[in-house]
Parts: C-alpha cells; sequence; structure tokens
C-alpha cells in the first residue's frame, strides 16, 4: 500500500462537501454532501464485491464473508463533520477500511474466516442533531428511538423529516440486537486529533481509553429591549450572563486541569439594535476522569446562578448527551500494540462510534500521526505516507483477527 494508492481513493472522496476557500467540510447526515458520501461509499463497496447493507437507523455495512457465528470483525467509521471541520476525522477510517480489504487480497488473503465489515456509522458528530454518535447510540439501543425521531436541527428539521426526505425511513429506528451480535471485534481507525504521535515521532498508534465527556445546553432568560431607549441600569440582559459563563467555564477548567469550550450559541431575537431576550449556549466539558467533569460543571452551574441572579437573568440548564469514560479492552489494545511494532498507546479526549460500541463488544482504536494536532478545523491533516502505513497497519490487524 503505497501513499500513491492511498492518495488515488482519498481524492475520489475528497472534494464532497468541502467548501470552497475555507477548504472546511460541511457533511451533515441526510444533507445532500451526506447522500453524496454514501453513494461513494456504495460503489466502492459495490467496485470490491462486498455486499452492502443500510441499517434502520442509517448505517451502512458493507461485508466480506458472512456468518452467524457472530465474530465478525467490524472496521470503519463515519463519514459526517462537525461545521466546517477537517477532512480526515472520520473519512480516513472508512477510505482505510475499503484499502485494507483491498491490501488483503493482494496478499493473497481469501475469503475470512471470520466475516470482514466496513460500518458507516450516521451522524456522529451530532453536528446536526446535537446528539454526537446517534447512529451507534441507536444501534446499541443507548438512545430511545423516539427521543432520536423528534431531534430537531438548526432550521427546526427533525431526523425522521430528514431522513423521509432523504428518502430513508425513520420507521426502523432503535437497537438492532441481531446485527450487534454479528460483531466479534470492532477495530476504528481514526486520525490523531493531537499531537503525541507526531512528538513520539511514530506514524500509527493505539488507543487506551476516551476520556469522560459531554454536552450540556444552557438557557439563559433575560428581558428582550430596545438597544436605543433602556438604560444601562434598567437592563436584564442575558448576554452579560453568557459572557460570564464563557468566562466561568475558562476559569474552572484550568482550575481542574480540566477542557471545556463553549463552541455554540444562539441569541434571541439577534438583533444589532435588540437587547437579548435569551440566549442557548453548549457547554461541552472533559476531563481524564468522570468526577472531575462533575465538579467542573456543577462549579460552572453555581457560577452562572449566582451571576444570573445580579444581572436579573434567569438560567435552566440540561445535560444533552453523556459519553462515560471507555477503557478498552487491554487484551485486544496490547495484543495489537505489540503486532504494530509495540505502537505507542495513547488516550483520547475525543469521542467516538468506538466509545459506543465498547460497552458491547471487544473494540479497539488506531490513530494516524496528525502533524498539525488540529481537529474538527480545516487544518486538520495526516500525510498520505502515514495514511498508508494505517492502512498496512489496520490490514495487519484484520489478517490477525479474521483469519485466525
Ligand atoms: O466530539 C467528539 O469528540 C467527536 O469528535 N464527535
Ligand atoms: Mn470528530
Ligand atoms: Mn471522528
Ligand atoms: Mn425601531
Amino acid at each position: 500500500m503505497t501513499p500513491d494508492r492511498f492518495s488515488a481513493l482519498w481524492r475520489s472522496l475528497e472534494p464532497i462537501g468541502r467548501e470552497p476557500g475555507t477548504g472546511g467540510y460541511v457533511r451533515y447526515s441526510w444533507s445532500r454532501a451526506d447522500l453524496a458520501t454514501r453513494e461513494w461509499f456504495v460503489e466502492e463497496a459495490l467496485d470490491r464485491d462486498l455486499d452492502v447493507e443500510t441499517d434502520g437507523n442509517g448505517n451502512l455495512w458493507a461485508w466480506w464473508g458472512s456468518s452467524d457465528a457472530g465474530d465478525a470483525v467490524v472496521t470503519g467509521s463515519h463519514l459526517d463533520s462537525v461545521p466546517h471541520g477537517g477532512g480526515y476525522d472520520g473519512p480516513l477510517g472508512v477510505v482505510s477500511g475499503l484499502l485494507a480489504i483491498d491490501l488483503l487480497r493482494e496478499r493473497g488473503h481469501g475469503e475470512p474466516l471470520r466475516p470482514i465489515a466496513v460500518a458507516v456509522f450516521t451522524e456522529e458528530e451530532g453536528g446536526r442533531f446535537g446528539v454526537p454518535c446517534l447512529g451507534s447510540r441507536l444501534l446499541t439501543g443507548a438512545l430511545d428511538p423516539a427521543k432520536a425521531r423528534r431531534l430537531r436541527d438548526r432550521d427546526g428539521v427533525s431526523l425522521a423529516e430528514a431522513m423521509e426526505a432523504a428518502g430513508a425511513s425513520s420507521d426502523n429506528l432503535g437497537a438492532d440486537p441481531s446485527r450487534l451480535a454479528r460483531i466479534g471485534t470492532f477495530v476504528e481507525l481514526h486520525v490523531e486529533q493531537g499531537r503525541a504521535l507526531a512528538d513520539l515521532d511514530r506514524p500509527v498508534g493505539v488507543a487506551s481509553a476516551i476520556w469522560p465527556h459531554g454536552r450540556w445546553r444552557f438557557t439563559l432568560t433575560g428581558e428582550g429591549n430596545h438597544a436605543g431607549t433602556t438604560a444601562m441600569a434598567d437592563r436584564h440582559d442575558p448576554m452579560l450572563t453568557f459572557a460570564y459563563l464563557v468566562l466561568a467555564a475558562n476559569k474552572e477548567a484550568r482550575l481542574a486541569d480540566a477542557l471545556a469550550t463553549v463552541g455554540r450559541v444562539a441569541v434571541k431575537p439577534g438583533a444589532t439594535n435588540a437587547i437579548a431576550a435569551s440566549v442557548t449556549a453548549w457547554l461541552d466539558a472533559r476531563a481524564p476522569d468522570q468526577s472531575i467533569v462533575d465538579a467542573l460543571v456543577d462549579a460552572v452551574v453555581r457560577r452562572v446562578a449566582e451571576r444570573a441572579a445580579r444581572d436579573g437573568t434567569s438560567v435552566e440548564w440540561t445535560a444533552e448527551s453523556l459519553s462515560p469514560v471507555v477503557d478498552f479492552d487491554g487484551g485486544l489494545r496490547d495484543r495489537l500494540a505489540a503486532l504494530l511494532g509495540d505502537a505507542p498507546v495513547l488516550p483520547t479526549g475525543a469521542g467516538h462510534d468506538a466509545g459506543v460500541l465498547a460497552a458491547h463488544v471487544p473494540t479497539a482504536m488506531l490513530f494516524v500521526r496528525n502533524p498539525t494536532g488540529v481537529s474538527h478545523a480545516p487544518a486538520e491533516w495526516a500525510s498520505d505516507a502515514d495514511c498508508a502505513a494505517g492502512v498496512r497497519a489496520l490490514a495487519d490487524v484484520l489478517a490477525e483477527l479474521a483469519y485466525p
């Protein structure tokens, strides 16, 4: 597997959903760009004589070999992006899965004793409907399908309406135990979202754990009024409370050696000449340990409530999605690290479908070096040479697991 071989397949996917100018990606689930990436995947899978299925949750599965023994070796990742995100987060795992099958065949491997599948999980980023790992959470029963059906995007379109508009039925959303039972192991290859491999000067690593993390929605309510006729002393401006929320999250995270981000905000009415009536803000909090996340959120809520009392505003908050810590299967992790020439073993603060699957099947993750360390932004990058090394590593892992 050469860098050019990797690049040839990569370049066929790369332009889909990329914004001219910024180079960022907008690939929201069930959008036109998403449908184009789905079409790309199905075509590439059929070109490889893989059996392609779309499950009731909209996840795609491309199978090499079939058996009901429940020992399938599944790889893959996701194709959706955060708004204006990078191009490698997700797609690298999907492209690498397809190329790893090519490489196994070139090495002379016939149909695997344990079926191999490349999976594409839908709405991993939660970029459109707000709940990350939507497809894998529905598959595993971690998310109530009725609640999922009602999730709405920024334009008020529900998941059910978006699926139907895309020609997909939302009637079969929900846990799929028989499909889950087919999976023996899940191995997700992903671009590293950090610089650990760059600092170690290694192209491929193995994940040890995913930090616990969650998303909280804060609704700050004040009094809308005219910007030109309301004295400063008479205002109850939720933007002040919002500014304090951002500062409190930042301060508490630094104190706790944790990570807190307020990356999304919605202001109503959102007029230049009107004092905001309400502000909705989303907090993303992460740390190596659940108790640190809990303490951080408690401290932020407490400080914002105190500030709201001073501003004459009110604050309501709710947890939108929580991902507990994931310690990957140590046996599988150590076996793969050894198989890959004592590859570095490292934790990640990013969430993944592998984190959801890990509660049900032995799961591992491979990381590919990202020299910029940047992710969820257009600067996210991996070299063709490192991506080709990732494909070779994934093929070694699939050979180890699917040809016992
Ligand atoms: O948010 C995350 O960590 C993941 O990239 N969805
Ligand atoms: Mn991501
Ligand atoms: Mn990802
Ligand atoms: Mn006016």
